[in-house]
């Protein structure tokens, strides 16, 4: 657990911190259906360690959604987690259950905000591997997205 917890800390320093909000309330241009997730990408990691992975999520009902789950064969855990400030200057992360996706929004998952936490990835995943990641959400159909590994 001692050992989980260096590491964890260490990946942070390496994640750094991003002070912008996470979600954008989009304008004119914004268009789309259903709830979209673009950008995927996750970091390399060696088979039983840790990797993160980002996207956007646009939700363009009309109507609010939430990312309740997340589930991949390439680690032992999938969890959806936060970066937060612990204290002055001190970053830390957690899970968190459930994730808002506002009507007419994207969610940024970005390094240093929200994100997806793969522990102990069952393979090594090497820059331009791909691996699915299986997103589910309250309202809309669950969706698997193909995520490439690049620095
Ligand atoms: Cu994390």
């Amino acid at each position: 657990m001692k050992y989980l917890t260096t590491f964890l800390f260490i990946t942070l320093l390496a994640i750094g911190c991003a002070g912008e909000s996470d979600t954008e309330q989009q304008s004119a241009e914004f268009s789309g259906e259903g709830v979209e997730v673009e950008g995927a990408w996750a970091r390399p990691a060696s088979e039983g360690r840790m990797s993160a992975a980002y996207f956007l999520i646009s939700n363009f009902n009309d109507s609010d959604d939430q990312l309740i789950g997340v589930e991949s064969d390439v680690a032992q855990l999938v969890e959806i987690h936060e970066s937060y400030e612990r204290e002055e200057g001190m970053m830390g992360m957690r899970e968190v259950p459930e994730v808002d996706l506002p009507s007419q929004s994207t969610v940024r998952f970005q390094q240093g905000g929200l994100h997806i936490m793969l522990i102990q990835v069952t393979r090594t995943l090497a820059d331009g591997d791909t691996f699915e990641l299986t997103l589910h959400f309250d309202n809309s159909e669950s969706q698997t997205i193909e995520v490439p590994v690049r620095l």
